[in-house]
């Protein structure tokens, strides 16, 4: 496994991302996941599995201090009494005394960035999280959060694959010393129809999901794929054997288009 650094983080470079996964699925794949080796799992309060995802954990019998796992604060929760409740109401349903980072899921302008920032380092502070970060946030809110918190952020956690353009996103995050945690990696799985991506992974004796991954991995970013198959698990974290060469990274990042974003919502913020 590769390890992204950020900002004291050592972030699993390729991590089980938990979004729409319920009950005992989304737990029997937590668990299978680390027994695959996967070192590292992303959820959110939002996402109504965090129970789930402790059992899994818990299931695996891997070390908890061997696995790297998020979860996220919901916008409704960022006044500050609200978001430490939030966190400490997260880490009951994991059944964790902290973890390892906290993000403040989207931004909401409605709260002051602020005083939502006092209390993500506060929840730091307090030893709820070993790190905390954000998601979903553009250049100018990055630079915003990173001048207005006490506590370093690690991260922002934001849609990215081939069909989107994050590069100024990417480059806001490497001048902050961030990680870009990609979300929806495989474009929530258009990339096995593309002809393009399984004419260069057929090159490697990969899938297109994998040549994806690989991209996103060789820009130092973190990619946390999401499946609720037992089989793709293996596949999504096969990537550490091949390298791809410079007209192939290029020719991939050539394929983002403007409408190529798949998760936007009234409240997003406007994108960069
Ligand atoms: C509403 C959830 C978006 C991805 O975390």
């Amino acid at each position: 496994m590769l390890y992204v650094e950020a900002n004291g983080a050592r972030i699993p470079a390729i991590g089980l991302g938990t979004w729409e996964l319920r009950g005992r699925t989304c737990a029997r794949i937590v668990e299978q996941a680390l027994r695959l080796g996967y070192r590292h799992i992303d959820t959110a309060q939002i996402y109504e599995n965090e129970r789930e995802v402790g059992d899994g954990v818990r299931s695996s019998r891997i070390r908890r201090s061997d696995i790297f796992v998020t979860t996220k604060v919901w916008t409704t929760h960022f006044a500050p009494n609200d978001l430490l409740r939030s966190a400490k109401e997260s880490l009951v349903r994991l059944r964790m005394p902290e973890v390892d980072l906290l993000l403040l899921h989207w931004p909401n302008p409605q709260v002051p960035l602020v005083e939502t920032l006092g209390a993500l380092a506060q929840a730091k502070q307090l030893g709820l999280a070993r790190h905390i970060g954000v998601s979903n946030f553009t250049v100018a809110l990055i630079e915003q959060a990173v001048s207005l918190c006490h506590e370093p952020l690690v991260c922002d956690q934001v849609e990215y694959h081939p069909y989107l353009d994050q590069t100024k996103v990417r480059a806001a995050c490497a001048q902050a010393g961030m990680a870009l945690v990609a979300y929806s990696p495989i474009a929530k799985g258009n990339v096995k129809t593309d002809m393009a991506l399984a004419r260069i992974a057929s090159s490697y004796g990969k899938s297109a999901a994998q040549v994806c991954l690989r991209w996103l991995v060789q820009q130092n970013v973190v990619a946390i794929p999401r499946t609720s198959k037992i089989e793709r698990l293996s596949e999504n974290i096969e990537i550490f054997d091949f390298a791809l060469g410079d007209a192939d990274m290029n020719e991939i990042s050539a394929m983002a288009t403007a409408r190529g974003r798949l998760t936007d919502f009234g409240f997003s913020p406007k994108w960069d």
